[in-house]
This record gives structure tokens, sequence and C-alpha cells, in this order.
């Protein structure tokens, strides 16, 4: 790698004028960035080269694949220079060539490929698998189109597709001789050969899975480099196409071709709603068999054999839409490998973990047999033997068991839960939070906790702190460096020694100053594109995810709602200055959501008009919530809100990237918030509301009546019929949705019932913001126990508990 400016320079003019044939003056930003990656993965590339030497050398690690539908990467570059420890030298030398590293950065697409938590935990973990030296792949689908672009119109949320791959993406590339074939629908012919079943898949479809790879950089160790591989769908060969276009039969050649193409053509833009469609079950089954195909075919060019197929192999699901690793696994032992079932099941759940991310009904997968049996027959059988074999056995082991049969079964009521086939068929399943864990043993799977409670672990999610922090954040991270050290960079619970500066007026005053500038970078932001002006020195009040019932954004809208009526009334009614911040996108077919967004910005543009509002309150709605953006955002934030009904958010992650920014948090006991008050201690931290066992007893007892709380609290009332009426728009219908899934539909997540406290906690929390000292210890305190939600720790409790995996690097350390 590049030990100064000047060699970095030298081999990026090189680089430059090999590829691009024609001068730098001459060449566009996205010439000047095309190069610069393509220089960074050959220097790069020769590490790995030496990587696969030393590992070959040693014991064979074992090798972790991480199966995901979704990767939200956003974007590398950056980052992958500051991994690199290249950052200065690569600024310095381009700005001698009159290049700004920043526009170049601009210039990469900001890869959307996931919905949101899921997605961008994925992402994560790849960082931290890396850097801890586990020999760990992702493996997912290249979407041609990633999550659409949010564009607001008048208040309205519409959707804009995403097409990242436009320029072209650098990063990647394409494998054409790593290609798996991949087989839907036909009919299986079952023959016996000397006793023994064969299984021939005839007249199926065939489908060509194209790997695209993406090399992932780990932080201050080039000769730890891993793989994200996403697959890409194409037609077999042109044979078909050609003889059908010799016939004269193009429409049919021609829909062939796009029939496969739509296979990795578009992420679903569902976070949290199964829709049970058949191109998403296809999607399903097209990257978890490239996936396996590819890694059987490399375990058993090393290997020889698969009988110790899982100790050198774990495979993880990320959530159930990987779960067909089960029956495709099984078919590849038992179909290619011609090995017996008891064998090939045995290390197959040895093989296999599995992460459960909601609890959400709607959400857990459940696929008609009909719709599965069509697609995917040998799938299916597979998928029949499993469910009778797991029937017989707990015949067999559990004397009275109707109760059992009853709600652990893969198959029910005509439909293949996927829950439980990953259950059933791994070694491990974890919750992402405790409290989430706690849920899925006691409730959700409780029957199942009866029958393999060994199985499950609680694993707290936990973020890429040197994303969030080290990266997105330089101004505090550059302070806290000077103060520390840079160990917290490779070890986060380093964090910790920055209690040292608790009672440190001038440090206190620098943290507040960073605070300050990051919030002034935003407003300036804000202001460009969306003409609103924020004054950095109010409360920056944020609350960014994907918009949902369960997640509250409408309780935060009744507060803003119900300080505005109290200052009408009397301006001195709210003591400081507050500027409330949402984003988040709306899946495109929830309504609801939707309805949400609008309420927002019809609210926004009341209060932001009347100038009697002007040093009090702002409210801005930024579109297009995304990694940049979320990058732009934490750092920037007061406070965090973290306001979902106990029991609903199974862990949630942008509570974790606002913590260690300096944020302080304003939430319900729900997910990993329950972790935070821990770390944090209660005086650092503002909690409100039901907790999660209250929840669960009303929902079970119904007895919580939502019209109670709105006859009982005047302001409430006067929000509710505001929100009824044509106080925010000439249309009066537009809110209607809302204000019946309030009082007609008897408010499902008790916005309603929590609305009192949790106004009464905002209004400590901004009491406490007043007095800038208290806060600012507060925020240093959150900052300085952050580390614990790194996932650096998620990753190192994965890789002993779930996947029995080396770290290398701490192994190396201790040597
Ligand atoms: C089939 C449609 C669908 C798509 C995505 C259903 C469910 C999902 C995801 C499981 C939803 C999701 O992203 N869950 C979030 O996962 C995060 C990472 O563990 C958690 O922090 C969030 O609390 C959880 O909502």
């Amino acid at each position: 790698m590049f030990s100064d400016k000047n060699s970095f320079k030298d081999a990026y003019l090189e680089k430059y004028a090999e590829i691009k044939g024609k001068s730098i003056e001459e060449g566009t930003l996205w010439d000047k960035y095309h190069t610069l990656v393509v220089l960074l993965k050959e220097e790069i590339s020769l590490c790995r080269a030496f990587t696969n030497y030393t590992a070959d050398q040693k014991q064979p690690a074992k090798q972790v694949y991480y199966f995901s539908m979704e990767f939200l990467i956003g974007k590398l570059l950056n980052n992958y220079l500051i991994n690199i420890g290249i950052q200065t030298i690569v600024h310095e030398g381009l700005a001698e060539l009159n290049i700004d590293l920043q526009e170049l950065i601009a210039q990469e697409s900001d890869a959307g490929l996931g919905n949101g938590g899921l997605g961008r935990l994925a992402a994560c973990f790849l960082d931290s698998m890396a850097f801890l030296g586990v020999v760990g792949h992702g493996n997912g689908i290249r979407y041609k189109y990633g999550l659409f672009e949010q564009k607001i119109v008048n208040g309205h949320q519409t959707e804009i597709a995403d097409h990242w791959l436009k320029n072209g993406y650098p990063w990647e590339t394409r494998k054409p001789d790593k290609a798996i074939v991949v087989k839907f629908k036909g009919n299986i012919r079952v023959e016996r050969v000397q006793g023994r079943l064969i299984f021939h898949h005839e007249n199926y479809e065939p489908v060509l899975a194209v790997p695209y790879d993406i090399p992932i950089f780990s932080y201050e160790n080039p000769f730890l480099i891993n793989n994200l591989r996403l697959w890409s769908a194409e037609p077999l060969s042109s044979e078909l196409d050609l003889a059908l276009f010799n016939q004269g039969n193009f429409t049919q050649a021609l829909s062939y071709k796009s029939e496969v193409e739509a296979i990795s053509y578009i992420l679903y833009p569902e976070d949290s709603n199964h829709a049970g469609r058949e191109l998403r079950l296809k999607q399903e089954y097209f990257f978890v068999a490239a996936g396996l195909g590819a890694i059987v075919r490399s375990y058993k060019k090393r290997n020889g054999t698969l009988k110790d197929f899982s100790q050198g192999v774990a495979i993880h699901i990320n959530d159930t839409h990987p779960a067909l690793c089960i029956p495709e696994l099984m078919r590849i032992f038992i179909d290619e490998e011609g090995m017996d079932w008891e064998e090939s099941w045995n290390i197959t759940v040895d093989a296999i973990s599995y992460t459960n991310h909601t609890i959400m009904p709607e959400a857990l997968e459940k696929w008609p047999v009909s719709l599965l049996k069509n697609l995917l027959p040998r799938i299916y059988m597979i998928i029949e033997e499993i469910d009778r074999r797991f029937k017989e056995k707990l015949l067999r082991r559990f004397f009275n068991c109707e109760e059992l049969l009853r709600s652990t079964p893969v198959m029910r009521e005509g439909q293949i839960c996927m829950a439980n086939l990953a259950i059933i068929g791994s070694h491990s399943i974890n919750g992402v939070a405790r409290l989430h864990t706690e849920i899925l043993k006691q409730h959700v799977f409780k029957d199942f906790h009866r029958i393999f409670g060994y199985k499950f672990t609680n694993l707290t999610n936990g973020v890429n702190h040197r994303r969030f922090l080290l990266t997105a954040n330089p101004a505090l991270s550059e302070l806290v460096t000077e103060a520390i050290g840079p160990g917290w960079k490779t070890n986060a619970n380093e964090l910790k020694k920055l209690h040292n500066y608790q009672e440190d007026a001038s440090f206190l005053e620098q943290l507040g100053k960073v605070k300050y500038q990051n919030k002034q970078r935003l407003a300036l932001m804000i202001q460009e594109k969306q003409g609103i002006y924020l004054d950095p020195h109010s409360l920056y009040d944020v609350h960014v995810k994907r918009i949902h019932a369960y997640k509250r954004q409408l309780l935060n809208v009744f507060k803003v709602m119900d300080l505005y009526n109290r200052l009408q009334r009397d301006p001195e009614a709210v003591q400081g200055s507050y500027s409330f911040i949402f984003g988040g996108k709306a899946a495109p077919g929830y309504h609801y959501a939707k309805s949400i967004i609008k309420l927002i910005h019809d609210l926004a543009q009341k209060i932001n008009k009347d100038q009697r509002m002007k040093e009090k309150l702002r409210v801005v709605f930024l579109e297009n919530f995304n990694v940049s953006l979320a990058e732009r955002i934490y750092p920037a934030a007061d406070l965090s809100e973290q306001i979902s009904t106990a029991s609903k958010e199974a862990s949630g992650t942008g509570n974790m990237k606002f913590m260690m920014n300096g944020a302080l948090t304003l939430g319900t006991l729900d997910g990993a918030n329950v972790e935070i008050k821990e770390a944090v201690g209660d005086e650092h931290i503002f909690i409100f509301g039901l907790t999660a066992g209250e929840v669960i007893e009303y929902n079970r007892n119904r007895s919580y009546k939502s019209w109670d709380e709105y006859h009982t609290n005047p302001r409430l009332k006067k929000i509710l019929e505001q929100l009824n009426s044509n106080y925010l728009l000439e249309n009066a219908q537009e809110f209607r949705a809302i204000y019946d899934s309030l009082l007609l539909y008897n408010d499902e997540f008790y916005v309603l019932k929590d609305f009192e406290s949790y106004m009464r906690t905002f209004e400590e929390a901004s009491k406490i913001y007043l007095n800038q000292d208290m806060w600012l210890k507060s925020s240093l305190h959150n900052i300085a126990e952050s580390g614990v939600f790194s996932s650096d720790r998620t990753i190192r409790e994965y890789a002993h508990q779930v996947w029995r995996a080396r770290c290398r690097r701490i192994e190396e350390k201790e040597e």
C-alpha cells in the first residue's frame, strides 16, 4: 500500500492514464472517482492473495456465510480509506492534482440494497467480521434497483426507482466463471435403484446465477479481506432464445429473458409486511441455491467429501428470508451426494443458525403450499418430510402433545411457516435484544422453547462504531482521540475512559462546541435543500427510521401539536427552543404510514409559517432518509426518539448510533433501549410509557379503552379534534384513517395511553437541556457507555456462541 502521498500520486496518475487514456484535465469527476476505486481494489487484491496464502499455511479457518436478502451498505469509499489508513495521503495527494476528495466521494452511489434495520445490521456485521478476522462472507442479491428514492410532492411521498448501477459500480467484480444454475418448476421423477430412491428433476426452468463480488476491507488490517457476494439472474444461454427467435417466436423468447431477469430486478420495499408473492419466493430460493451451490462446490474442492461440512462451514440466516437453506442443503446432500437422510439432517442442523428480527405477526413469512409446490417441487417434498419426521418425534417424545402439534409444525392450514422451519432446521435461534429474546421464549415461540430450550440465545445487536462515530463524526472522533488515545477505534470499550472527563469543564465545553458545529452543518444542508432555517441553539429532537404505526411517529406529532397549542394560548407556556426533525420512508402500499408523512408536512407548514413560533418551534421532514443522510443526522442530534410501543421493536439500532454520537434517548422500555438504560443508568436517559409486560397483558385482557383517554385528557381531546377537522387541511377527511385507528379501532399501539407520560418525560428532558452543563455531562456519559453497542462485541458473541469460528484478530494479539 502507498507509504506517502507521492507514491500514491504516481500510482494514481499511472492508473488514470492506463484506464482513461486521456489527461486528468479532460476527465470527469466520475473518471477520477472510478480510477481511485480501481486502484484501491487492485492494491488490495495483492493483499488478498497474501491472505489466501497465509490461511492455507495454518489450519484452515471456519468459513462463515451470512445469508441475507438485504445489505444496506451505503457508500464505501470514505470508510475504506479510513480502514486502510490512507485517507490523509489520498486527500493530500489528490489536492495536489487539483482534485477534491469530497467531490469524488459524492460520486459514489449509496448502495441501498436494504429496507432498514435488518439490512443495515448485515452491513455492520460484514465490517466487524472483517475487522475481527472472522472469515465471514455476505451472500445476497444484486438488485438492479435498490430501495426507492423518496420524493416529497406537496407533502405526499412519491417513489422514484433507485437506479444505483446506472454509471456502473466499480467496487464490484463480475465472476461469470463462478456462475451456478438454479432450477425452478418442472416435475420430479422418482426411481428406485438398488433399494435407494433417486430423484430426477425434469422439465425445469433454468436460471443462471452470476456472482458479483464486493471486497470488504477491514480496519487497520489489509490482510483480512472478506467478500460480499451478490447474485444476478440471467438467462442460461442464448440457445433457447435463438431457437425461439428462429421459429419467429420473438415475444416468447423475450418474455423468457425478462421473466428471468425479473428475479434480481428490484428489492421489495416492504420492511415488515409479508405479501406472499411468487417473485419474492423466487428471489429467496434463487440466492439460497446459488450461494449454497458455490459454497458446497468450493468446500468439496478443498476437502473432497462433505462429511465434516459443518465443522468447516457455518451458514447464518438473517431472518427467515433465506430459510430455504435448510431444505436446499438437504437436497444437495441427498440428491447430489447420495447421503442418507439422518446424516444429511445432522450436518444441516449443525451448520445452520437463525436470527429472528421481528415479532409482528404480519411480518412472519408463510408460503401457500400450492405456490411452493409448483415453483420448487423437490424442495417441497423435502419440507414435507422434515415436517413429517418432526411431528413423529414430537409424538414419541411428548406425552399429550396436542398443543405442541398445533403451534410448531412447518405445515399448517395449507401454509408453510418459515419461522418454524428455521427453528427446527437450525442449531441456534437468537433474538436481537434481551427483551426481544425473552418475548420469543415466553410468547411467540413458547412451545418451541419447551422443545428446544437449548437452541435459544440472545445476541443483542450492535452497530459499526467506525462508520457511525469515527467516519460520520470526525470532529467528535478527534476530540475523543485527543482525550483517551486511539484505542477506542479497535476496542470500543475504551470509550469508558471518557468518564475521567466528567468534571472537566473545558472538555465539556469542547464537546458542546463539536455538537454545535455538527448542528450547524445539518442546518446548512436543510437550508439549502428545503429552505427551512433551524437554529443550532435549539434542541434538535430527532425521529428518523422507517415510518410504521408501531414506531409511533404519531405520538411525536401529537407532542408537537400539543406544544403548539399551548404556546398559542400562552407564549410563556413552554421554555426553550425546539427543532423537531423527522425522516423515514413508508412502504409504497402502506397508506397509513403515508398519511403520517403528510400529517408531519402539514403541521410543519403551519408551524413554520407562524411568525410567533419563529424562536420557539420548527418542524422539518428530511426527504429520502438513507445511510448517507443518516451519517449527517446522528452527529447533530440532541434527543433521540425511540418511542415504539413496548414489545414491538425487536432491538432498534438507530438508538445505538444516536447514543454514540452523544444524543440522549427519549424512549420506551422496548428493544435495546432497555439495555441502553442499564448501561447509562436512570439519570442519563428519559424513559416513559407502558412496559412490554403491560402491553402484552392489555392485549390479552382487552381492558384498554382508548375513548377513556380521549375523555379524560383535554389536551389530547383537542389534538384529536384538530386531526378530525380542517385545522391542518381544507380536506378534513385526509387524516380520517389515523383518527379512526385511534378511536374507532381502539388505538392498537397505545398512542393515547402513553401520551401523558411521554409529555411529562419530554418536559423533563427539555428542562435539563436548559442546563447545558448537566446535559453535556449526560451526553458524555452516553458516549462513554456506548462501547457495548459496537457490532464488534456482537460479532465476537456470534463467533464464539453460534458459529464456533475463530476471531483471528484477538488470537493473534494474545500470542
Ligand atoms: C417479508 C417482509 C419483511 C421484510 C423485512 C418482514 C420483516 C423484515 C425485517 C425482519 C424487518 C426488520 O428490519 N426488522 C428490524 O431488524 C433490526 C435489526 O435486528 C431491529 O433492530 C429492528 O428492531 C427490527 O424492526
